[in-house]
């Protein structure tokens, strides 16, 4: 449990869109400094072979060559008739470019002819506190679209379709990605934890 209570911390990614969703999402609860605001530009290569691994490999890098306590995500998009593939190779799915239309255009090529269309995407969030790991996940249940639709969000939302919606994250307002989505329900674990002190899953040392 935090000794104080939190009022900052620093989220270690490089991702724009990762730190515009969670600073929408914990307004007027947490200030959230990026890697730019403490002048980190490193880029973090991310070794590990789960999403666990790396996002605490990408909040221990920053906590020990800058100092800071932060937390880090690590987020794969899991296909249940993939065997769960890309998963934590989400992000260099389609080459070492990380190009989102890759990724998108490689995915609907696999899944050609394949009725299955469930998927999940979960996000690991590692939180580097007064020298403890803390892990916090969510993870939202929905299908892949037959194409992409729809022009905000970013990464897979064009190709995604969360449980209980019509529209892809893609399509649907930015306010309802941040309620309902993987990054979401993590950080929701995670802000209870910095505010009230409860602990949902930890996988601290
Ligand atoms: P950092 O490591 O700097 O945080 P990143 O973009 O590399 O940023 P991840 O490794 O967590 O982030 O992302 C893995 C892949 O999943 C990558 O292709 C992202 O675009 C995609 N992704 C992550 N979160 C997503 C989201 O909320 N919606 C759609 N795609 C997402």
């Amino acid at each position: 449990m935090p000794e104080q209570k939190i009022n900052k911390i620093v989220f270690a990614t490089h991702n724009a869109h990762k730190l515009s969703e969670i600073r929408e999402i914990v307004k007027g609860q947490i200030e959230i400094l990026g890697l730019t605001d403490i002048g980190c530009h490193d880029e973090i290569e991310e070794t590990g072979n789960t999403l666990e691994e790396n996002a605490l490999l990408k909040a221990k890098y920053v906590k020990e060559r800058y100092g800071y306590d932060c937390f880090a995500d690590d987020t794969g998009l899991e296909v249940d008739a993939l065997g769960g593939e890309p998963g934590v190779y989400s992000s260099r799915y389609a080459g070492p470019s990380g190009d989102p239309e890759e990724n998108m255009k490689k995915l609907l090529s696999a899944l050609q002819g394949i009725d299955n269309r469930s998927a999940q995407f979960r996000a690991i969030i590692a939180l580097i506190l007064n020298e403890e790991e803390h892990l916090f996940e969510g993870v939202i249940r929905g299908t892949i679209a037959r194409e992409r639709r729809g022009g905000s969000g970013f990464g897979y939302d064009p190709i995604f379709v969360p449980e209980g919606y019509d529209q892809t994250f893609a399509e649907v307002d930015l306010s309802v990605k941040n309620r309902v989505s993987h990054r979401a329900l993590a950080m929701a674990k995670l802000i209870d934890f910095l505010l009230n002190g409860k602990k949902i899953l930890s996988l601290g040392r």
